[in-house]
């Protein structure tokens, strides 16, 4: 019997409501959706508790964003509302047994919507899914670990996957990458590969490290920071208060999106009673309202603009002297931009004369200068490009390597950055290789693995046998939802390591087995002795992180525990040895300082407070032999057809990523829906469309039509000819093969649609 499960997220409403679109962010406001939302999934009195712990030295590190801390902290916590809201959900008093699994076919729950799936609360115990069976049963932890190891062996080692997700802690992540390599693969996507790989691969290549250059104290010295394609209000709430003092001391803000986001607009400190009688600071100086993917179109006008003035014998701030020293293909650039198509690239910005002249006025003047991006400029089939043309502007500048300058991608999960350098990589350098090779004593595999797209096409081509996930969402969080589902349906086992229900479970490969995990806010002891694990943040700080709370279930593992036992029953004859690591993580991070240049003596590191900083070539001026890259790069080649937007897929308020907290966009003034789209008033009516219409979305991608239906229009401060969408609803429609050239992120960002009102 095959089960018949939906594959795609139901499409009933929820019942839209409208608000009023809100300017400023945080404030009291903040403070009581906090509340709320603590108070709804564990009682007030609880989630005060564990707030007061959240991102104090020695406390839980927030599982919310990878946004670092200050080194003076409020007492009330790093507070920020989806801060809270993360915590809440994790620390939620719902659970999901053995009876919920016995009580809810598989079937069933495939009709559920991610945030009903989410909201059923924790997974209590291990539990499998049979093949042709419709119901998910309660195994024990040997059975199942007998089961997986059993299946792997199976096959051959490039017939599984193993994906991670971005809030994996350091040292389990360095032994889920050593299990994998001694198997005999490379094959470990990863959410980084739909996030900032394209900015990886673009820093990587000019600056010769794949990471920010900037801390905190340089945002709070920098003249000018630009944000791009990035929702700090929203995504990163801590970051606006870095703003705020950059702001202090002077510096100004430009703020790049096709929307008017919120908290780049105005904030007001939550923790700050006079700031909340004002109203807030106002934030953005200049709010440039580009066209989607019209950022590689601005950063070359703005370029071209600051030699013109050169030219015209303006002092324009470009630093011949950096360049000369410090720089390699500065001339194949400087000719690049002076020939470049002026009037595409402002057709493809969509932003006037008078917009760049300020914009490029405040370059000119400042040299003290950080770029912040996140989403908006990665996901976009020219992302890579879009990351290399930011740091074309910033060496011009000079602003790179200097206190208060530099290149800042605001990471996603808590500890996506510190996962990759701990190996989780399809594509590991071989230094990285050679040093595992030295220290384990085994031939680690060099040729290159899949990566999530890659890896969706294996599935559906029948080459995986055994899809795993540490953490994540692997059907929700990623592309084409359809295609991708009926891949994971061609796999004979998939394996979720969890805490919480998601859809992954619910559309598996033939059989499923879930293994649950304890979440960073609970207590980790192994033989009596209470363990911590370590993250890396967006700058590069490594700091501990020890949960603290019961376990939501006696029958939770550790991360660090399942690897463990699943690597015993995968190579017996080493079944100590992982056993010994699983009941004292010290002897994982010794192993972590011998194979990783940085972490040297990490086990003393680790423990002093707010923890220690990783080297970066980029930050100490160093580059790749001394020498940072200039680079040419294309403005992108698309042409719409008349009916066609472009779409981006983007977060609201009120989830993290596919983890749905709750139905409203407070500060888009849009409550209780998520199947919207926003659209410019203009582009509405040329459509004939009104607002609450209901509509079908296709979209076109070389020669195939991907559709999806009931979603309701709403006009909205957009830049013309783009609409915006909530992920992971619209996943649908985003193209397996529509992704970035060279990070192979997919274009989430730039989807081409028609929309269709619906009869
Ligand atoms: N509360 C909360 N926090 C989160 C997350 C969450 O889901 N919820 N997710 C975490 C993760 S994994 C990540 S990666 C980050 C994501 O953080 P963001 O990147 O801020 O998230 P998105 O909602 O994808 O927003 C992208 C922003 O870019 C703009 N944009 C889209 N296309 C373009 C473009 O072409 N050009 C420009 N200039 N702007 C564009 C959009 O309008 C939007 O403001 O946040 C992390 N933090
Ligand atoms: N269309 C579109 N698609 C996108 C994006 C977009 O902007 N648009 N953004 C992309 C980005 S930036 C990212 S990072 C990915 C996110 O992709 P993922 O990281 O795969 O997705 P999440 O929704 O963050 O995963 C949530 C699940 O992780 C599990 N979980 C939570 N905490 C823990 C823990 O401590 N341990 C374990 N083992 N499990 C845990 C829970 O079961 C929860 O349901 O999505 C990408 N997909
Ligand atoms: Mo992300």
């Amino acid at each position: 019997m095959t089960r018949k499960v939906q594959l795609l997220p139901p499409s009933q409403h929820t019942g839209l409501k409208l608000g009023k679109i809100k300017s400023s962010a945080a404030g009291i406001p903040a403070v009581s959706s906090s509340i709320a939302h603590l108070s709804k999934e564990l009682g007030l009195f609880q989630g005060l508790r564990i707030m007061a712990k959240v991102n104090q030295k020695g406390g839980i590190d927030c599982p919310g964003c990878a946004w670092p801390d200050p080194e003076h902290r409020s007492k009330l916590g790093e507070y920020c509302e989806n801060g809270a809201k993360a915590i809440a959900e994790e620390a939620t008093e719902a659970r999901v047994d053995p009876d919920f699994f016995a009580k809810h076919s598989v079937e069933e729950l495939s009709k559920w919507s991610d945030y009903a799936l989410g909201k059923a609360g924790r997974i209590t115990h291990p539990m499998m899914l049979k093949e042709g069976s419709s119901h998910y049963e309660n195994i024990t932890w040997n059975e199942a670990f007998e089961h997986i190891g059993k299946r792997i062996k199976n096959h051959q080692p490039n017939e599984s996957v193993f994906y991670t997700s971005g809030r994996t802690g350091n040292e389990t992540a360095f032994l889920y990458q050593l299990m994998v390599r001694k198997l005999g693969t490379n094959n470990l996507p990863d959410c980084s590969n739909m996030c900032h790989e394209s900015s990886g691969v673009g820093l990587g290549e000019t600056l010769g490290v794949g990471k920010g250059s900037v801390t905190l104290k340089d945002l709070y010295n920098a003249e000018v920071i630009m944000v791009m394609g990035q929702n700090p209000g929203t995504n990163h709430p801590r970051m606006l208060s870095a703003l705020q003092k950059c702001k202090e001391n002077g510096g100004k803000i430009i703020h790049v999106n096709p929307l008017p986001e919120a908290g780049t607009t105005r904030f007001i400190d939550p923790q700050s009673p006079l700031e909340i009688l004002k109203g807030g600071a106002k934030i953005a100086d200049l709010f440039l309202q580009v066209k989607i993917n019209g950022d590689l179109g601005l950063l070359k006008l703005i370029m071209k603009g600051l030699l013109d003035r050169e030219d015209a014998g303006q002092d324009v701030g470009i630093d011949h002297d950096f360049i000369q020293k410090n720089t390699e293909n500065a001339e194949a650039f400087f000719a690049d931009i002076r020939q470049i198509d002026e009037a595409k690239c402002y057709e493809q910005c969509g932003l006037s004369k008078a917009e760049l002249e300020e914009c490029i006025d405040l370059i000119a003047k400042h040299q003290k200068i950080i770029i912040c991006w996140a989403m908006g400029i990665t996901q976009h089939r020219n992302g890579v490009a879009n990351v290399q043309e930011i740091v074309n502007l910033l060496l011009m500048k000079g602003a790179v390597g200097k206190e208060g300058a530099g290149t800042c991608p605001v990471r996603g999960h808590s500890n996506v950055q510190g996962d990759r350098t701990m190996g989780i990589y399809e594509k590991p350098p071989q230094a990285f290789l050679d040093s595992l090779e030295k220290e384990f004593n085994f031939q680690p595999p060099r040729e290159h693995g899949y990566d999530v797209v890659d890896s969706i096409s294996a599935m559906k081509d029948g080459k995986v046998k055994v899809f795993m996930a540490m953490g994540g969402n692997f059907i929700s969080a990623t592309p084409d939802s359809e295609l991708t589902a009926q891949a994971m349906q061609n796999v004979d086992l998939s394996v979720q390591i969890s805490t919480k229900l998601n859809r992954s479970h619910i559309i598996t490969g033939r059989e499923a087995i879930i293994l649950p995990c304890k979440s960073r806010v609970e207590r980790d002891e192994q033989r009596g002795v209470v363990q911590f694990q370590s993250v890396e943040n967006s700058m590069g700080v490594v700091h501990k992180s020890i949960g603290s709370f019961p376990p939501a279930s006696n029958q939770l593992k550790s991360e660090v525990g399942i690897v463990c036992e699943l690597a015993g029953v995968l190579f017996p004859e080493e079944k100590s040895v992982w056993e010994k690591r699983s009941t004292d993580y010290n002897l994982i991070r010794d192993e972590i300082a011998a194979t990783i240049p940085g972490f040297e003596d990490f086990n003393r590191k680790v423990r002093i407070s707010g923890g220690f900083d990783l080297p970066n070539v980029a930050r100490e001026g160093k580059f790749i032999d001394g020498k940072a890259k200039f680079t040419v790069n294309e403005l992108p080649d698309y042409e719409l057809q008349e009916e066609q937007l472009i779409m981006m897929t983007i977060r609201s308020h009120d989830q993290y990523n596919t983890t749905i907290y709750g139905l409203d966009d407070r500060y888009r003034g849009i409550y209780n829906e998520r199947r919207i789209i926003l659209m410019h008033p203009e582009d509405m009516k040329s459509r004939g469309l009104k607002t609450k219409d209901i509509v079908s979305i296709h979209s076109d991608f070389m020669g195939e039509r991907r559709s999806v239906h009931e979603f309701i229009a709403l006009d909205f401060d957009i830049a013309k000819g783009c609409c915006a969408t909530y992920f992971p609803e619209a996943n649908a429609l985003v193209p397996l093969k529509s992704v970035a050239k060279r990070s192979n992120t997919p274009a989430s960002k730039f989807v081409e649609v028609v929309v269709e009102k619906m009869n």
